[in-house]
């Protein structure tokens, strides 16, 4: 729909930007903090640093949220290391952890800037994943444990939770996040029962946030990739809707609805993948509810009917947002009218809108947006500035969707692009930056990690504070 007019901002709605604890951290060993899998893992991507130093930002916090008040953000999503609370997990918690983070909060909100928390971003403690991981029951309980410290701690200070980000990547993406070491079926369906029972723990910890904290919003944070059909072709649509239900509606219909969506039961059963559920099961997702749904958004992908062999079923290395195909299920394809980025994905500011419009269609929960941006190789230039014109590109024109989102009738909470601030990416180490925020390091050499602001970040504050900067 084309409008004449569009539906403005509120004066509530949270401008804010996003990171993950190991991703921006460091500090990785300070002050009584354990291990998590991430600081165990002896192998990273080739030519890829570790997480060990990341951005500093646990020992520049103040600098950064300066810079972010600077900004004018009105938000900061940021993950709670569960290791710094509690450093093996289900142990003693550790004071100096709880106080940094109270630190960081009241550092925030002296700036006007509303925290939101995410409980769990890939860091698992190292010392449960030794017992079984989430694999292990005992992990949950766990969880749930973790979860009545921090609302303790923080809840009065605190509105915005995320439970768990990214469940659905830790599991189409396991070895490579290290949800799990096993291949083949066994992994699967390894991974499998993992998610059940981190679906369990998800609805255990809504549920005690509601109990704990009656005011407190918590919510999931999937990734959520829309999937188009390449063609009207009716065995097109049939695999966009089955790989849909596997990659998305699976994580949503769980945490939701409580309940698994059937043509995604229907695929792990014909796998033999599918986690033993019990009634008890059920009741437990039945009684957790989020309030609001938010979800990490970079792209669509696109598939076709699933006709050919494994060898010809994608014609691209894969990745969280480049699908490969599956036997049987569907065909991934290119989709021949968006553009990609330096690392291959794809670029779809519409497929942003189409993904709002179909999440408030199935869930109508307010939708809060916790991770979009672009990934580049930046360069801090003689002048001292990054001129990151692509990255203002980007995020514009993803924004004048969201726009038009809350024009079609919508309702989201905000707009918490990837990242705040450099850090070190999943995928791709120190040289894949998103950031507002410059950091000066290298993959390797640590250099001065002196902070910058980057052109995107006046255009983003100039946007949070006059409304201008979507206009073509
Ligand atoms: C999401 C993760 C983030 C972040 C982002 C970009 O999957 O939640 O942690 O890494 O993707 O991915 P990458 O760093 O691989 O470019």
């Amino acid at each position: 729909m084309h409008y004449s007019e569009l539906k403005p901002f509120g004066p509530d709605f949270l401008w804010g930007a996003s990171t993950s604890a190991y991703q921006v951290e460091g500090g990785w060993d300070a002050d009584g903090k354990g291990p998590s899998v991430i600081d165990v893992r002896t192998s990273y991507p080739e030519g890829t640093s570790d997480y060990k130093v990341a951005a500093d930002h646990y020992h520049r916090f103040r600098e950064d949220v300066a810079m972010m008040a600077d900004m004018k953000l009105r938000a900061y999503r940021f993950c709670i290391a569960w290791t710094r609370i509690i450093p093996d997990g289900d142990g003693e918690v550790n004071p100096a952890g709880v106080k940094f983070y109270h630190d960081l909060i009241d550092e925030l909100l002296a700036a006007g800037i509303e925290p939101i928390i995410t409980m769990y971003h890939f860091d698992l403690p190292a010392a449960l994943d030794e017992k079984g991981g989430w694999g292990n029951p005992a992990t949950a309980d766990a969880f749930v444990r973790f979860g009545e410290v921090i609302f303790a701690e923080y809840g009065s200070k605190v509105t915005y939770w995320l439970t768990i980000n990214e469940q659905n990547m830790m599991i189409l993406y396991g070895n490579a996040i290290g949800t799990t070491t096993l291949t083949g079926d066994e992994g699967m369906r390894d991974l499998y029962r993992q998610n059940h029972l981190m679906f369990l723990a998800q609805a255990r910890v809504m549920a005690r946030c509601h109990e704990l904290l009656p005011s407190a919003k918590i919510g999931p944070a999937p990734n959520i990739s829309l999937v188009y059909p390449n063609s009207c072709a009716p065995e097109d649509i049939l695999a966009a809707a089955d790989w849909n239900a596997v990659r998305n509606w699976l994580y949503l219909d769980l945490a939701v609805f409580g309940r698994y969506h059937h043509l995604a039961w229907a695929y792990l059963v014909k796998k033999g993948w599918a986690p033993e559920v019990t009634e008890e099961d059920l009741a437990i997702l039945k009684s957790g509810k989020p309030d609001f749904v938010a979800f990490n958004y970079y792209a669509t992908q696109t598939v076709a009917g699933p006709t050919g062999t494994a060898a010809d079923l994608s014609n691209r290395p894969g990745d969280q947002q480049i699908v490969q195909g599956e036997v049987g299920i569907y065909r991934a394809m290119k989709n021949p009218h968006l553009p990609t980025n330096a690392f291959g994905w794809e670029i779809d500011p519409v497929g942003f809108r189409n993904e709002f419009n179909a999440l408030w269609d199935r869930y109508h929960l307010p939708l809060l947006v916790t991770e979009n941006g672009l990934g580049a190789f930046d360069e801090l230039t003689p002048d001292g500035k990054v001129h990151d014109d692509y990255r203002i590109d980007y995020l514009k024109r993803h924004l004048q969707q969201l726009q038009l989102a809350l024009t079609d009738g919508v309702e989201i909470l905000g707009y918490c692009p990837w990242s705040a601030i450099d850090l070190v990416s999943t995928h791709q180490g120190v040289k894949k930056r998103y950031g507002f925020i410059h950091v000066n390091r290298d993959e390797f050499d640590l250099l001065d990690l002196k902070r910058t602001r980057k052109e995107s970040s006046y255009w983003y504050e100039r946007l949070i504070t006059t409304g201008h900067g979507l206009e073509d």
